[in-house]
């Protein structure tokens, strides 16, 4: 079963990784440099079976990265709330307004300059991904800003007219905008390989949080292949998954406990219902999942 891999990283980063207070204060136990490959013929997708995994929300959050969004307005009125943290620690911290989460997702969605002011995240995954600005000289030192860059509909274009290309990918990592965002990118460069009429991909995520993380991680990059590879007509090959620092927090024992206590079951597929105009017209009613039958949903506190 392909869980098998991640559950095997799971333990071994649990049991052998080294423990070190992290950036969040929570503290983890990391490995470096681990990988895993998914074999995602006949529609198969990396889809963890071990706790229920809410795909619609990592499908609604890979959909927006998509139009280039970074404000957190449109995924909270989709109740997508995986990125509200952020926000709200910042306008805690800056204004000293202890807000509830609901309070102020509820201010985000009826207050226009509010949610100008505190909801965006900085120039994360998709601005860079649909629109990396660019500057071009315009003389006595100076610059203007140039055509931005839309990775996304230029690697469709790459992929389509030259597959054999080693250049096929596209990244969130712009150096010179890191320090404006939320959060720098941590599904950070994906890159694409065809072969024999089909379309492979591989993630390198620098940092993943194996107990929350990883579940979205994968799906998304899993849907994204195959978004790709419909455009592209080809078939879906592997997605390769490649970690920088693979972490499990200490406050998430609890979850690797019960998750390894647990046998993967049966095999969820992901089917494409309509082939949209373009890889930037798909909806989430395009996506369904098929043959899941998971295991209860863990929580676990994510670390902001
Ligand atoms: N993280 C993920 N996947 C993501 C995402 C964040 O695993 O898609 F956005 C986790 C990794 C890490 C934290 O635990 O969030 C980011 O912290 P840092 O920037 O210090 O690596």
């Amino acid at each position: 079963h392909f869980e098998h891999q991640y559950l095997d990283l799971l333990r071994r980063v649990w049991e052998q990784g080294d423990e070190r207070r992290d950036r969040t204060g929570v503290g983890t136990r990391s490995l470096f440099g681990p990988s895993m490959r998914f074999d995602l013929s006949g529609d198969a997708v990396p889809l963890l079976t071990t706790k229920r995994v809410a795909w619609k929300t990592a499908a609604r959050e890979m959909l927006w990265f998509l139009t280039g969004d970074t404000n957190i307005r449109e995924l909270v009125r989709q109740k997508v709330h995986i990125w509200t943290d952020w926000p709200l620690d910042r306008y805690r911290r800056e204004t000293g307004d202890d807000i509830d989460r609901n309070a102020f997702e509820a201010r985000i969605l009826d207050d226009d300059a509010f949610a100008a002011r505190w909801g965006d995240l900085g120039p994360v995954y998709g601005k860079q991904w649909v629109s990396w600005d660019t500057y071009v000289p315009a003389g006595e030192g100076l610059f203007r800003q140039g055509e931005p860059i839309n990775q996304i509909a230029q690697l469709v274009s790459d992929i389509r007219t030259n597959p054999t290309s080693r250049r096929l990918l596209f990244t969130g990592w712009n150096v010179a905008e890191l320090s404006g965002m939320a959060l720098p990118p941590c599904h950070m460069t994906y890159q694409y390989h065809v072969a024999g009429g089909r379309l492979s991909g591989m993630l390198w995520q620098r940092s993943c949080d194996l107990g929350l993380g990883f579940a979205f991680n994968a799906f998304s990059a899993a849907m994204l292949l195959r978004m790709l590879a419909q455009q592209c007509d080809l078939a879906p090959g592997e997605l390769v998954w490649s970690a920088g620092d693979a972490h499990v927090y200490l406050n998430h024992e609890h979850l690797v406990h019960e998750q390894l206590a647990r046998e993967p079951r049966g095999r969820p597929v992901l089917k494409l219902n309509r082939r949209p105009a373009s890889i930037f017209d798909y909806r989430i009613d395009d996506f369904e999942v098929h043959e899941y039958d998971p295991h209860p949903h863990i929580s676990a506190p994510v670390a902001v």
